[in-house]
């Protein structure tokens, strides 16, 4: 047959996909498969293999639709040999073809494997860029040639100029800053609820696929119902109609705030759509920017939503596969502990990362300022080896892919890569979660104290890190208020600091799970 076989990975679910272009329906066949591989190179959480499948045999069926001849592999067909390249043989095979069309995966452990396919398989195999991200993998790599340090803030200028979001005229960023992040740190004193979130009642086919997460994978964290996800691009959409419309003006000022019982305050919860290619960042970027041009929503409100996707999703991506795969290996604190059990079940006594790991648990979703500065905080001070978080961050989230999940842990909160990314170890003692946070009022542990069983632990995690990396740390300038005020304390508080971080150190519990 002279057709060519069009294969999409699961989170390549988009219609404008560069796999799919100049597609013949007539002769191409287009491959999607559920594969054990995928569902378990780590046990993801029941709700992200749910939404992941629902959602990709949502999109089968609308190529279907659309007149495509669509090879769809399900998890429990008796054929099915679980692997990307040798369902691709199989489909090869089978519909006797020997080009294939692919687009350039979001992971580098598939990249690799790709790279095998055309030589193992005797198939002629063209990997195109994946051209719904807006900075392509060269052009990040040509921005951070020559540059002693990669932060984020001047990349993001420059996505704003070249696709001319957010500017006036001149070429100048609106209201004359290119940042507001300044104004958006308020804590959390609502003056109205917090809008509900979307949710939508499961079909015949999401029914199907939760019946098979529920069968195969009862061993793998986290809870599978209540199921809410939005499964196809119209209901995508809807979620992302919601927020611009209810949630976008309050995004900026509550973007860090944290309260006991919202999980999703005022944040988008488009990241799960974004990254499976249902959303597109351009339209999401440029649905903000006609909110504010509108007069819908601040200013503070739609540049700090901007950046997020714009800036940070995009550079986070750049990062990535600039330095895979040893970005991979890298453990710059040489941190050996191994990662509590109370992360997987949420039984600890402290409140923050009780509510965070339980609300985890539920929705395979956190948002941000839970992820960095609660969960990554405690992480980054109880030195917890980067293999154990990247793993957990996997897992846990619905929306965590590895060109995504490790940037954030091993650059932003574990301070791996020796700063690459983060100018500095993201540390926070208590106090930052009691002003951004209600937690503390729930607590066993006294935020106030700094030391002593009673005493809040972050407190004294906090001054025993920085004790502890000395070496590494003291003279980064951007933590050097830290060392100047730790060189102030007597040697007796030194001592009690130290040995309420050995205590309670010890006492963790770290017996793997599952
Ligand atoms: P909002 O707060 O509404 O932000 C809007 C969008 O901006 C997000 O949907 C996301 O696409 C983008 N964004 C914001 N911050 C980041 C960031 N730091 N990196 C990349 N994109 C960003 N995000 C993931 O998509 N997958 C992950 O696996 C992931 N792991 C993370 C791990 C850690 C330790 C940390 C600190 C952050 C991680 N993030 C990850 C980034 C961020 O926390 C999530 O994108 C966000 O919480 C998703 O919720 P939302 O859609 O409501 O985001
Ligand atoms: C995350 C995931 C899961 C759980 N299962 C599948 C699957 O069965 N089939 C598939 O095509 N994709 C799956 N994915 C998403 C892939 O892991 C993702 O496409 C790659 O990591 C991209 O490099
Ligand atoms: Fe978390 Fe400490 Fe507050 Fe308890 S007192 S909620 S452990 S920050």
């Amino acid at each position: 047959m002279a057709g060519v076989l069009r294969l999409i990975l699961g989170d390549q679910l988009s219609h404008d996909i560069s796999s799919l272009e100049g597609i013949n329906p007539n002769e191409d066949v287009i491959l999607m498969c559920e594969v054990w591989d995928e569902a378990t190179y780590v046990k993801h959480h029941k709700k992200k293999i749910a939404f992941l499948f629902s959602a990709m045999r949502h999109f089968a069926a609308e190529l279907a639709a659309r007149g495509y001849n669509v090879r769809y592999i399900k998890l429990d067909d008796p054929q099915n040999t679980h692997a990307f390249k040798t369902e691709l043989a199989r489909a090869c095979a089978h519909h006797h073809i020997s080009r294939v069309t692919v687009t350039y995966p979001g992971e580098y452990r598939v990249w690799q494997d790709m790279t095998t396919w055309a030589q193992d398989l005797n198939l002629n195999i063209d990997i195109r860029d994946d051209t719904r991200f807006l900075c392509r993998i060269d052009e990040f790599a040509a921005w951070a040639k020559d540059r002693k340090s990669l932060r984020m803030e001047f990349f993001y200028r420059e996505m704003r100029r070249k696709y001319n979001i957010l500017l006036t005229p001149q070429g100048d960023p609106e209201g004359g800053e290119w940042n507001y992040d300044s104004e958006n740190r308020k804590f959390p004193a609502l003056k109205e609820p917090i809008p509900a979130p979307d949710s939508f009642v499961p079909d015949m086919m999401t029914r199907e696929v939760l019946d098979l997460v529920a069968q195969k994978f009862s061993d793998h964290f986290g809870d599978l119902e209540p199921f809410y996800f939005a499964v196809t691009r119209d209901q995508a959409l809807q979620v992302l109609d919601h927020f611009i419309t209810r949630r976008l003006k309050n995004f900026g000022d509550f973007q860090d705030a944290m309260l006991t019982g919202e999980p999703w305050m005022y944040h988008s919860h488009i990241s799960f759509y974004l990254n499976c290619g249902l959303l597109s960042p351009l339209e999401v970027i440029q649905k903000a920017e006609q909110a504010y041009r509108q007069g819908a929503v601040p200013l503070n409100a739609a540049e700090g939503f901007i950046r997020q996707v714009l800036g940070w999703r995009e550079y986070i991506r750049g990062i990535y596969w600039l330095y895979m795969p040893e970005y991979k290996t890298e453990n710059y604190l040489e941190a050996t502990r191994k990662i509590p059990s109370f992360f997987w079940t949420g039984d600890t006594k402290m409140n923050c990362l009780k509510q965070c790991i339980t609300e985890t648990k539920q929705n395979a979703y956190a948002h941000h300022i839970q992820r960095l500065m609660v969960l990554g905080n405690f992480l980054l001070l109880a030195g917890v080896h980067p293999d154990e978080v990247n793993e957990w961050y996997l897992i846990v989230y619905a929306d965590a892919y590895e060109w995504v999940e490790l940037p954030n842990v091993s650059g932003m909160i574990l301070f791996a890569d020796g700063g690459k990314l983060a100018s500095k170890p993201y540390a926070a003692g208590g106090a930052y979660i009691n002003k951004m946070s209600d937690y503390c009022r729930g607590c066993q542990y006294h935020v106030d104290e700094k030391t002593g069983a009673k005493a809040c632990p972050f407190n004294y995690l906090y001054w025993d890190f920085f004790i502890r990396h000395r070496e590494k740390l003291s003279n980064n300038p951007r933590v050097g208020m830290s060392y100047r005020t730790l060189d102030k304390m007597g040697a007796e508080k030194v001592h009690d600091i130290r040995e309420s971080a050995r205590t309670f150190l010890e006492s963790l519990n770290v017996d793997a799970w599952p």
